[in-house]
């Protein structure tokens, strides 16, 4: 019998809403929910697939454990659970708390409860080494909120726009920024009169609607975001009313990005200069406007400057939130907040726990996850021994080969999967969990993720609860991955309580008798500003106008400013001036080309495929502009080599005439471990072969190098 229920697919964070199809039980088909707000029935091809994805072979129904002699058996999981406690209890007491660690990765979109159970289970045993994968993404985001200041109001409204500054990112691909169904709603945006400016080295499917494209050369964001500061100071762009009521430093700014005349910049960037001037105008003009970073400028290196001169660019236009507007991105399963047209003052970037390599220590934006791998291999007291895996961890890391190296040396390495990914085959213990259609949804996971990249969420209260839609299948020794976590706090007597979302209070849970996951997603909500059980009415989700929120005016007595001029920022850009920029680049007779990370549309990140795989993720080609094919001889379709100082990789080349002559794309998430034989028209290629965890690193985040690498294309025709 057909029956037809709402969900919500989480392959990515656009979170679109769902009809699924059920025959029996079964799911048979998934398609866009018309009757849901703000999407207009959209969803992507991945979405389509959750059919396919619930019924796939690989699928893992067992827990798995590591034989001694590398094979895989399965094992009830309260029987592996069981033998972490027991091996994690000896790491303990032989080490310390610090032995253990654990790494967060993407596959918390669609366990909401997975990622703070785990923080959790760290916090009651004592362990701060919890990573997260957001820093190797932007996690310059944070350190610039920090140093700049944020903005209480929040941002102008989409809605009302006349300019958006776009840096390193292609939302109609990756959708951040543009809300839900990004292409259209772009249209719709332009239409209302809003100009977009992009800044990428590649003429992406959002660069081809820019009013003005700047197709840069990787690596010199901060190049032309103090070239555009300075034209908007010379040229009459600075909101002086907004900038002398809240903020401080411009003259310090100015002054620091006086020598980034637009020639300088235009030769530099390899821009033309009428248009860095045209967007300046632009930006000028714009009574109305905000600005989107996204991971291109991050991954290029200096993450954390060029994310703070997006800030100072914001804030002399005076693009934030007014008196009256209403609030970009309110909670609806966080608690009410009230807010202010003032600033929230700047704060320290750094400090927390510091990593024993390289001086790196804990940010704003968490601990380094560029120093993993090397707290693992360094020995001495307090070495990482025991690690809980929720990444694709050997591929998604940088240099992989260290990288798993690390991972191979753990005591300890647990990991929970739906397949056998490259990391489960590296794990001692993978717990099997359920797929996304089997585990109730909630929109947390945006709305939290809102707080470190305002790409994400929604710009109006939306919000939806669905229960699970099927069970997993008969026979299924799988769980929702928070109950790892749970249990294995049950076996220590501890107990855990969970960080409620933007709330300093901790939730304490039952540690008798254990919770369903509604009711741990109940207390991850506590307070929240529409209850749960409320939001779980609207079966295709709600905008619930109760909880709009609308900006008040200033606190009479606020003196507080957002900084123009924090000295690192500012001595870091002069540096910037002072160098030369081939050097920076490191690009040379011998490594010619620039390597770019790319997003593709039938892929998240190394996130579960279906098989046959969608089009255009067969593999990870290496795009390449046609002129460069021709001069290094490649072929579409046949092997090109990679090499980097690094490493190297073969992958498949293809044709990509929209990238900047010099510049190469490939998307990460394809390959596999090392050591297990691949086919790159197969499997593709890891692309962090070609990274390395020295270079280029931010020293604020410990961010290596992802992008704008130097590298060689050697074509291998006819292997
Ligand atoms: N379909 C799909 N959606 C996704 C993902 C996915 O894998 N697939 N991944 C998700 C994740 S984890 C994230 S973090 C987001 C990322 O979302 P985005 O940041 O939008 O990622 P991309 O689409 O790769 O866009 C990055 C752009 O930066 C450009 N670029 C490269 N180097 C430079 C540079 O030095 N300077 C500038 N200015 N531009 C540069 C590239 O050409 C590319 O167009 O997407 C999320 N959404
Ligand atoms: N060189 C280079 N490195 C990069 C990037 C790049 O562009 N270039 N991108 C960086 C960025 S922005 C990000 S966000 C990271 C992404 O890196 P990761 O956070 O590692 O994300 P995924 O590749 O999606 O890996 C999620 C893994 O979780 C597994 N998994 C575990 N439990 C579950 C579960 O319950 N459900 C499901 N569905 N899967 C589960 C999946 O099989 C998959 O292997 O990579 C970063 N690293
Ligand atoms: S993968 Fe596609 S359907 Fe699923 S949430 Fe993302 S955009 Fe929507
Ligand atoms: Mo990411």
């Amino acid at each position: 019998m057909l029956e037809i229920r709402t969900s919500t697919c989480r392959m990515c964070m656009a979170y679109c809403p769902i009809d699924v199809t059920l025959d029996d039980g079964r799911v048979v088909a998934v398609g866009g929910n018309r009757r849901a707000p703000l999407y207009g029935g959209f969803i992507c091809p991945k979405g389509r697939t959750l059919p396919q994805l619930h019924a796939q072979p690989g699928r893992l129904m067992h827990s798995l454990k590591r034989m001694p002699d590398g094979s895989y058996q399965p094992i009830a999981t309260e029987v592996a659970i069981e033998e972490i406690a027991e091996r994690l209890r000896v790491i303990i007491a032989e080490d310390g708390p610090r032995a253990v660690s654990a790494f967060i990765g993407s596959a918390g979109n669609e366990q909401h409860a997975s990622a703070p159970m785990m923080a959790a289970f760290m916090r009651a045993i004592g362990s701060p080494m919890v990573f997260s994968i957001a820093t190797l993404d932007q996690p310059g985001l944070m350190i610039a909120d920090a140093l700049h200041g944020t903005w209480e109001g929040g941002r102008m409204r989409p809605e009302t726009l006349d300019a958006f500054l776009l840096i390193g990112g292609n939302p109609i691909v990756s959708k951040q920024y543009f809300g839900q169904n990004p292409g259209q709603r772009l249209k719709e945006l332009q239409r209302q009169g809003m100009q977009l400016i992009v800044i990428d080295p590649r003429t992406t499917e959002t660069a081809r609607r820019a009013a003005i494209h700047l197709k840069a050369i990787p690596g010199e964001d901060a190049t032309i975001l103090a070239g555009l500061i300075h034209l908007l100071i010379v040229r009459g762009g600075v909101d002086s009313a907004f900038v002398e009521a809240d903020v401080s430093g411009l003259q310090a700014l100015a002054d620091a990005v006086s020598a980034f005349t637009p020639d300088y910049v235009a030769a530099r960037a390899g821009v033309g200069e009428a248009d860095l001037v045209a967007a300046a105008d632009i930006l000028a003009r714009a009574r109305t406007g905000d600005t989107g970073p996204g991971t291109g400028m991050s991954f290029a290196s200096r993450g954390s400057l060029t994310s703070y001169l997006v800030l100072c660019l914001q804030t002399i236009r005076g693009f934030w939130a007014r008196e009256g507007q209403e609030y970009v991105n309110p909670p609806v399963l966080g608690p009410p907040i009230a807010v202010r047209a003032q600033a929230i003052a700047p704060r320290p970037a750094m400090g927390g726990e510091n990593m024993r390599v390289r001086g790196l220590q804990q940010s704003v934006a968490g601990l380094p996850g560029g120093a993993f791998a090397e707290e693992i291999l360094t020995p001495g007291k307090g070495r990482v021994r025991a690690s809980f895996l929720l990444i694709s961890g050997g591929l998604n890391l940088p240099q992989q080969a260290l990288s798993q190296e690390a991972l191979e040396s753990l005591d300890l390495l647990v990991t929970h999967d739906v397949e056998s990914s490259p990391t489960a085959r590296l794990a001692h213990y993978v717990i099997a969990t359920k797929l996304q259609l089997e585990l109730p949804i909630m929109t947390f996971q945006p709305e939290m993720a809102r707080k470190v990249h305002h790409g994400y969420g929604w710009a109006v209260p939306y919000g939806a609860y669905r229960p699970a839609v099927i069970d997993p299948p008969a026979g299924a020794d799988v769980i929702d991955v928070w109950r790892l976590y749970y249990r294995l706090g049950q076996r220590f007597g501890l107990p855990l309580s969970l960080a409620a979302l933007r709330s300093a209070d901790t939730v304490p849970l039952d540690m008798e008798r254990e919770p369903t996951t509604e009711q741990v997603f109940e207390a991850l909500c506590t307070n929240s500003a529409v209850p749960l059980s409320e939001v779980a009415k609207h079966p295709d989700g709600h905008v619930f106008d109760e909880a709009r929120v609308f900006v008040g005016a200033k606190d009479r007595a606020c003196t507080v400013r957002l900084r123009l001029d924090d000295p690192d920022m500012l001595a870091e850009l002069a540096e910037v001036r002072a160098e030369d920029p081939v050097r920076r680049r490191g690009t040379d007779a011998d490594y010619p080309f620039q390597l770019v990370a790319r997003r593709v549309q039938n892929s998240t990140n190394a996130f579960i495929r279906v098989h046959p795989p969608l089009p255009g993720v067969e593999t990870n080609p290496a795009y390449m502009h046609p002129e460069d094919m021709a001069e290094v001889g490649a072929v579409a379709g046949e092997l090109v080599e990679l090499r980097s100082r690094w490493g190297r990789i073969e992958v498949v080349a293809e044709v990509e005439p929209s990238l900047r002559r010099g510049v190469v794309a490939l998307t990460h998430g394809f390959g596999r471990n090392l050591g297990e034989p691949d086919d790159p028209r197969k499997h593709g290629a890891n692309v962090n072969r070609l990274t390395h965890v020295e270079d280029g690193v931010d020293h604020w985040t410990g961010m290596p190098r992802l992008g704008a690498i130097a590298i060689a294309v050697t074509a291998r025709p006819g292997r």
